[in-house]
Formats: C-alpha cells, structure tokens, sequence
C-alpha cells in the first residue's frame, strides 16, 4: 500500500500536527506523512515558563522520533498573542528594549537548537484579527510597537539564515484580512525583511468557505512570490454558527461532504504545487481534535482523514484516489465521443 505523502511527492509533503502524548497511539496512521508539527510542544510558555528556564525535553523527543523516520519538522510558533508564559510582559516596568531582548532571547535559543532539525517556523501566528484590516492589538505591539513582527523575523532569520520563516494566520481568505496580509507582506519585502512564506491555516467546515473563495485566495498569494502552506488543515462537520449538540456520529451526509470538500480542495492544491511547499493537517484522526472544544466545549467533531478508530474515512480515499477518479473521468469523456 502506498502511503498518502508517497502518492501526493510530486506535488508537496503531507505533514500532521502531533502531541508527544499522541506519538505511541498513531505510530502506523504516521506513516502517511512525511511532515511533522508539534502540536504544543514549541510554544513559549511550554519551552520557556520562566525568564531563565528552558524546557525542551518534549520538543526534543518529538524531534528525534523525525528525525529517525524521515519526516521533515515544521516549528510552530515563535511569538503569538496567547500562550505565553506570565513573567515575558510581567511588571509595569517592561520596556521596549526588555521586551525585544526576551524575544530575542527566546528566538535565538529556540531556533538554535534545532537548526539542523526544524526547516521552517511560522515566526508570527496570528497578528490580524478578523474584519479590522489592522494588526492585531496585543501586548507585543504596545510594548514594543508595530515592528515586533519585523524583528521576530530579523531575530529567526539571524540566528538559522537557512529556516524558511513564514507568517501564519487563520481566516486568510476573507476579503479584508487577504487585501491586509498582501498589503503587509509586500511592505515586508519592501524593507527587506526576511520572510519567506505565507501560512495558511485552513481550519475549513463542509460548508464554508466557498471554494472559489479559496482558489482566488490562493491566485492572489501566489503573485507574492513567496511560498505558500496550508499548516493547519481540518475539516469541520458544522457551520461556525451551528451550536447543535445532538450528533453521536456523523451522518452519511456529513461524511460525504466531508469527502466531497477535502477532494474538491485538494484538486485547487495541486493547482497550485508550484507555490505550495507543504500541506499539514491540525491532528491525525477524529478521536482527538481542538474542535471537540471549539466552538463548543465539549461537542465531538470529526474533522480529520481518520476516524475515531483510526480506520480511513471517505475523505482519505477522496484525496488519496485522485489519481484513479482522473483516469475514471477521462474515461468518461472518451466515452461521450
Ligand atoms: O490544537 C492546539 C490546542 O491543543 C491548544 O490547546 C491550543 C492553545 O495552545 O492551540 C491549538 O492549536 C492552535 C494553533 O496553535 C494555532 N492556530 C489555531 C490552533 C487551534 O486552536
């Protein structure tokens, strides 16, 4: 059997976000991905929980398990607006200077040590908020200002030249925040700060966005000559409004939506292999997924390729199968002659 990165390794990695705590449990389901995320193991307050203190024995074991089966790390993430660790904007005396050099600190010992090992890092997660077409207000930004998001980049970019360093954000097909991604990334490149990819998360539904919402997202990211990666790829059964709770399992429906969407995505993906460098989904199978508490606490959702028992749902053989439904639809235009 083939693997999913294997049939996908002429168009770009398929990678995985994954806990320490989830490694045992999915070992073979791994095996179709030649890509890894720690899910939580890299962000600041986990690896950095006091100004002196560095706690990398997760990350580290994540690392190795990479490295010895061959799959390439992506570094998530090196300066959000949350998770953070209370001492890094603790006291009313913190200055733009001290606030730049914990940043730096931080950055220069993360990226370090794992410069052999980690080959990209979203440096920046998350820093416009929806429909405000403004970077986000956060304790970075009053702090240090507006060029926090530039020196993270020159800080990462100083301390391993050779990471692709990309800007990660949700949401990136809405109008507003794609006019201002566009608009901000230029501006970057003007000044020549070093970044080298646009992050898009792709926490979608099977009924939003609207596929054609995607495709004009990504012919306009492409023109950026920047690359471009899907980082956090899942697939919601509900609507964002839908806060029903009465589903045990998914419906046949839901399921071959589900099917339907990730199919119908990934034909845009592979559209665009020639700026897409990677392709990685927030969690590897529905029996554990942020979206069982979000945007319900506490409301199964089944958003992944595998299902609660680890077994291949439809939306796996959607995207798997490509190949044999072009070969069926070619089939059928010949047919028609
Ligand atoms: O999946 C992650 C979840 O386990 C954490 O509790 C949460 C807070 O750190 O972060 C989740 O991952 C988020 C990612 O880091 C950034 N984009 C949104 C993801 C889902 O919330």
């Amino acid at each position: 059997m083939e693997y999913l990165y294997q049939i996908y390794k002429e168009f770009f990695p398929i990678g995985v976000a994954v806990g320490l705590e989830h490694l045992e449990k999915y070992w073979d389901l791994l095996k179709h991905f030649n890509s890894i995320t720690p899910e939580n193991e890299l962000k600041f307050c986990e690896v950095h929980p006091e100004e002196s203190t560095y706690h990398f024995e997760k990350s580290d074991k994540l690392v190795q398990y990479a490295k010895e089966n061959n799959k390439l790390v992506r570094g998530h993430t090196l300066v959000w607006h949350t998770q953070n660790p209370d001492w890094l904007f603790e006291g009313k005396m913190v200055s733009r200077d001290m606030l730049l050099k914990r940043m730096e600190d931080h950055i220069s010992v993360t990226v370090d040590r794992y410069k052999d090992s980690i080959y990209c890092w979203d440096v920046v997660n998350e820093i416009f908020p929806d429909g405000e077409g403004k970077l986000r207000d956060t304790r970075w930004k009053e702090i240090i200002g507006e060029d926090y998001v530039e020196k993270a980049f020159c800080y990462a970019h100083e301390t391993n030249p050779k990471a692709k360093l990309f800007l990660n954000e949700y949401n990136c097909e809405e109008d507003i925040k794609l006019d201002l991604i566009i608009d901000y990334i230029c501006q970057l490149k003007k000044k020549k700060i070093p970044i080298d990819g646009v992050g898009v998360q792709g926490h979608y539904s099977i009924v939003y966005p609207d596929l054609e919402k995607v495709r004009k997202m990504f012919y306009r990211l492409a023109k950026l000559d920047l690359q471009i990666q899907i980082t956090e790829l899942d697939i919601s059964m509900f609507a964002f409004e839908d806060h029903s709770c009465d589903k045990k399992a998914p419906s046949r429906e839901m399921i071959d939506a589900q099917a339907r969407y990730y199919s119908k995505l990934f034909s845009i993906f592979r559209e665009y292999k020639d700026v897409i460098t990677g392709v990685t989904f927030w969690g590897a199978a529905d029996d554990f997924t942020w979206l069982d508490d979000f945007p319900v606490i506490g409301r199964k959702n089944w958003p992944l390729l595998f299902d609660e028992k680890l077994q291949p749902k439809k939306a796996f053989y959607a995207i798997a199968d490509f190949r044999e439904s072009q070969i069926r639809k070619m089939e059928e235009l010949y047919k028609e002659e």
